[in-house]
């Protein structure tokens, strides 16, 4: 006889923007019973962790948010991180969610026994969840380039997404390793501060060259006094950066081309010194790496004081950086922009699935999950912004809230009592998977360029479709993809 509306606990790993989204859901369905773990002493992920002088958000703010939780406030179309990170404080604190967190708390491990999940923090706590929904976020564990000599520095050195508050930078010899979103941003925002800035580069960067123009007063205003017009722009911009996202699947399309152009002309009308705009050249597609939007680094790059330095960096030495030509440039500062462990999702935590499997064993040779959602023999384990998701210019929240629509969906039949364990079967994964790296092969990011988009063997870890197929599959979940038991 099935459970008629079994009560069920849920886990939610991550107090980021996708913890307290499912945080929210859950209240709104009455599902009280959960809580949420947090390692660190505060909510916001992403936007508590990164505070480097230039964050903004190259998504546009009214989109970059809650669908439910449209924001007059925001001061830019790019709104800076600082107000990203209140904005979730708000949601958080205006939804009642604060306390279902509890911060500090880093789980360590869960293993699904006798049908539900047991969890482990770091302090020793202990918990039962009938459900545990992964929300720990893609770019939160820093990659820390491997220079011979970094612990040598006698300077400051610290990576972009720890960034040390306490280091003055005005009138510094200031380095900076990494081209990225990241590193384009901390130049624009400190060029003018510091005395001499070196930019180590890699690999040159396109840079598509996006103004960020403040709202008026009176268009926050009519977003007060109408909400709906907000959300009406959610859904316009909406609209615009599927346009983006339809292009970079499709590297032969017109509007990927047109990208390319923007970009190109950028480089050519911006850049002057004919020397310094051929090591600014990329020698690759617009698009293949995930697109850098700035309208003022090339403006920045090109001020007296500062250097882009393209000789490869052979060690960090007391003084400095020394690169391949021999040459040692003094720092009194270095930051790492060198980006993040993009493969490490849940992990290190150790998770055990059905019949003893680890997930250590299920991603030995990469990260995978059916729909990006669940993984065979883990079942009621789902994820949010899991492998080979949509990735791209666009929002990660609308990425989350359609997932978590999903996942809801698949509780409700655990709730109903239709089963006790759901998740997907081995052949709806490797169906997934092989048709999505076989759709992979014409987009954008496999044109060759070396990204954090590609894994081991070089394939996009990303949704290589058009984003209305993501919403499409998202409206249910198939009945044969689907064990349930
Ligand atoms: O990191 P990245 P990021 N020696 O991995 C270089 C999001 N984000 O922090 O290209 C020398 O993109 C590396 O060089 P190469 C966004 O999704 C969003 O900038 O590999 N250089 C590269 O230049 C973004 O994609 C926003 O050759 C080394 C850089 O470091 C993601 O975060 C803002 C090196 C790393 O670039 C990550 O961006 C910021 C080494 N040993 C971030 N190792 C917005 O919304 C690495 N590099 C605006």
């Amino acid at each position: 006889m099935p459970e008629k509306n079994r009560p069920l606990r849920f886990a939610i790993i991550g107090a980021g923007m996708a913890g307290i989204l499912s945080a929210i859901r859950l209240r709104e369905l009455g599902l009280d019973e959960f809580t949420v773990y947090e390692k660190a002493d505060r909510l916001g992920g992403t936007w508590r962790d990164n505070t480097y002088p230039g964050l903004t958000c190259d998504v546009p703010s009214p989109l970059y948010s809650y669908s439910f939780a449209p924001n007059p406030e925001w001061s830019r179309h790019y709104s800076p991180g600082g107000e990203i990170q209140s904005y979730l404080e708000g949601v958080a604190r205006e939804h009642g969610v604060e306390r279902f967190m509890r911060f500090g708390e880093e789980v360590v491990s869960a293993r699904f026994d006798d049908g539900r999940w047991q969890l482990e923090s770091a302090s020793g706590h202990r918990d039962t969840a009938d459900v545990v929904i992964a929300a720990t976020g893609v770019l939160h564990r820093p990659r820390l380039p491997a220079l011979e000599g970094l612990d040598t520095f006698r300077g400051a050195v610290f990576h972009s997404a720890r960034w040390d508050h306490s280091v003055a930078l005005d009138g510094t010899r200031f380095g900076l390793i990494g081209t990225g979103s990241t590193g384009v941003q901390i130049v624009s925002a400190l060029v003018d501060r510091v005395a001499r800035l070196s930019l180590f580069q890699r690999t040159a960067q396109w840079i598509m060259p996006l103004e960020n123009p403040s709202y008026s007063e009176e268009e926050k205003a009519a977003w007060r006094k109408e909400p709906a017009r907000a959300v009406e722009l959610h859904r316009n911009l909406g609209e615009l950066f599927s346009v983006f996202s339809n292009a970079i699947v499709d590297a032969d399309s017109e509007r990927m081309k047109a990208v390319e152009q923007m970009c190109l002309d950028n480089l050519e009308n911006n850049v002057h010194d004919p020397i310094l705009r051929e090591r600014l050249r990329p020698n690759y597609r617009a698009g293949c790496k995930r697109l850098v939007i700035s309208p003022d680094f090339y403006a920045a790059i090109q001020r007296p004081h500062a250097e882009l330095v393209n000789e490869a960096i052979t060690r960090v030495e007391p003084e400095g950086v020394r690169t391949a030509d021999g040459r040692l440039h003094p720092l009194d500062v270095l930051v790492l922009a060198t980006g993040f462990q993009t493969d490490a999702f849940m992990r290190p935590m150790q998770i055990t699935g059905r019949g003893g499997r680890t997930l250590a064993e299920e991603w030995r040779l990469r990260p995978s999950a059916y729909l990006s959602i669940s993984i065979p023999e883990f079942p009621n384990l789902f994820m949010l912004n899991g492998p080979n998701g949509p990735v791209g210019n666009f929002s990660l929240i609308e990425v989350a809230e359609l997932q978590l629509g999903y996942i809801l969906q698949l509780a409700a039949r655990l709730r109903s009592g239709e089963a006790r364990e759901i998740c997907s079967t081995r052949e709806a994964l490797d169906t997934f998977e092989a048709a999505r790296t076989e759709a992979a092969r014409t987009t954008i990011w496999m044109t060759g360029c070396k990204s954090w988009y590609l894994d081991d063997r070089g394939v996009p870890a990303s949704w290589p479709w058009p984003f209305s197929h993501f919403i499409d599959e998202m409206r249910a979940p198939r009945p044969d993809a689907f064990e349930l038991r």
